[in-house]
């Protein structure tokens, strides 16, 4: 091979857009060098291109295992220009430089992670060696070598060669980049091998790769600048339903309103009936199950209008035209006049005509459609220095044994209302007690240091449909006597479901059958900090 004065090397497995990189990069000089694949894509769009193997006077071997794993290449990325010893050492063996590299890898996490099903042998055949090779050596040498990994870099290459070569922020930039991708390959690599090494949930180390959604506007408050991070391959470490949400319409997403929409869909995902929910600042302020959706959503609305008001509704059901003009027209229980207005809207579908109408209902009303967080993923939270992670609290209603403690048994309604209460305690912050009657949320008391404020404020919104309504508690009580349950029995609940297992269960256990309320036990808390 001679000495050239630009060249490109091209190795790419998503060859999106190589007929126009390789066109740009042939129109502004380039001599194209490339492997096989990428090489036959180039001649079919008619572009001049030089085979590795030509280069490199060595055929691809041991299966295509090493292509361009040879001095020729990776000399020819790394010589600094600048350094004279460099150049002549690459004329003395007659080896030209490479101005452009641009690869991407074999797609790991497509073909690999995301299938599940791959033999072990074929998952290894998929781990590219030679390909990170090159990019690590050229983002290494980016003052001399551009290297780009992304095809939605291309056109910014092509006018950066056409332009000032010498500015380093742009060569820094894609180097970082390159770096990334590099990280984030060889993360999905490791991940893999860790499973099929029979590993336990948790890895000794991990390396979780995130890619910017997208700003947003702030964080918590003004003050505070804030981003939002989508887990890039979808781990098992991933982020659940709403990083992945597709947004109708509306204003952009907030960091409240991640928050909120998640806490929205992970409560609404729990009933099998169809169900709306409403939340205010995390906690799900109204709650209602009912065949017609219509009347679920009146029924949580009016839980708690006052709180509903600029709050997020989410939806296990499709939303429809009928149900989309109840939620643009209804208006506020509290004075019978104001329409209400709500900040999301997230449900796991919308018919066209049901979209139309919501659009119509407010220009920042943000529509989120969302798909079920799988189950058995790993959360997450960033405590200082660190992170904690936890299996989710994913059980279902199904996976719960309510048994019944006290002397009284429940009738068929009320079991049934205290496991609506129990689905809806879940999702309530600690300490969370929830009263529901009629498969409806009649109030909830949430986040308060004991348990008995948390009833008390759940009692005061109930009002006096608290008669023989069911009670849940998100943990036992600690005290019975001169506490919550009795405070609960004098209420004029009929039923309290609550885990069971203090020391003092004898203690509920008498006090509901003094009252003649009946108890059940879950075995399960659901404590949510
Ligand atoms: O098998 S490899 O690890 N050995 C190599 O020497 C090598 N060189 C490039 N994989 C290698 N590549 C990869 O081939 C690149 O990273 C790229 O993803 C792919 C492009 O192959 P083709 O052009 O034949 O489709």
């Amino acid at each position: 091979p001679c000495m050239v004065t630009k060249q490109a090397l091209i190795s790419l497995s998503d060859k999106k857009d190589l007929a126009m990189l390789g066109g740009g990069l042939q129109s502004l000089g380039y001599k194209i060098v490339s492997t096989g694949g990428s090489a036959s894509a180039l001649e079919n769009a008619g572009i001049l291109v030089t085979k590795v193997e030509k280069v490199t006077c060595f055929p691809e071997m041991l299966d295509g295992r090493v292509k361009t794993l040879h001095p020729y290449i990776h000399a020819g990325i790394l010589a600094k220009r600048d350094l004279k010893h460099h150049m002549s050492a690459l004329s003395d063996h007659g080896i030209g430089t490479f101005d452009v590299v641009v690869v991407n890898l074999y797609p790991f996490y497509d073909k690999v992670t995301s299938t599940g099903g791959v033999e072990f042998e074929e998952g290894l055949e998929n781990i590219d060696i030679g390909g990170p090779a090159m990019i690590r050596a050229a983002a290494k040498n980016h003052k001399d070598v551009v290297v780009v990994v992304d095809p939605q870099d291309y056109t910014a290459l092509l006018e950066f060669l056409k332009g000032n070569l010498d500015d380093h922020q742009f060569r820094r930039r894609l180097a970082w980049k390159a770096f990334q991708h590099v990280a984030a390959y060889d993360s999905a690599v490791s991940e893999w091998l860790w499973k099929q090494s029979g590993g336990d949930k948790f890895p000794p180390s991990l390396t979780l790769s995130l890619s910017l959604q997208g700003s947003v506007r702030y964080g918590e408050n003004p003050h505070q600048k804030a981003a939002f991070y989508a887990d890039k391959r979808l781990s098992e470490f991933g982020a659940g339903g709403i990083a992945m949400a597709v947004q109708h319409h509306g204003k952009e997403m907030s960091y409240n309103n991640y928050l909120d929409a998640d806490a929205a869909w992970n409560c609404v995902s729990e009933f099998t009936d169809p169900t709306c929910v409403v939340v205010k600042h995390t906690n799900p302020c109204g709650v209602a199950s009912r065949d017609d959706i219509l009347e679920a959503y009146r029924l949580a609305v009016k839980a708690d209008p006052v709180s509903a008001f600029g709050g997020i509704v989410a939806f296990n059901v499709e939303v429809g035209e009928e149900l989309a003009k109840e939620i643009r027209e209804f208006r506020s229980p509290t004075d019978g006049e104001t329409r209400m207005f709500y900040e999301i809207l997230v449900a796991p579908k919308y018919s066209q005509k049901g979209l139309e109408v919501l659009r119509g209902k407010s220009k920042t009303l943000r529509i989120l459609e969302a798909k079920k967080n799988e189950r058995g993923k790993l959360s997450f939270r960033q405590v200082g220095g660190g992170w904690l992670a936890q299996e989710a609290d994913d059980l279902t209603g199904q996976d719960i044994q309510f048994k019944v403690v006290s002397h009284k048994s429940p009738l068929e309604n009320e079991l049934r209302d205290a496991k609506f209460a129990w689905l809806c305690v879940k999702h309530v912050k600690s300490n969370a007690i929830v009263i529901a009657k009629n498969k409806c949320m009649l109030g909830m008391g949430s986040g308060q240091p004991n348990r008995i404020e948390s009833l008390r404020i759940a009692l005061r919104k109930a009002g006096k449909e608290v008669k023989e309504a069911a009670l849940a508690s998100d943990a036992f009580f600690p005290f019975a006597w001169k506490d919550a349950v009795e405070e609960a029995c004098e209420s004029g609940i009929c039923i309290i479901a609550e885990p069971g297992g203090s020391i003092r269960d004898k203690d509920a256990i008498d006090c509901c059958n003094k009252y003649g309320v009946s108890l059940v036990f879950t075995d399960v808390r659901h404590f949510k900090h």
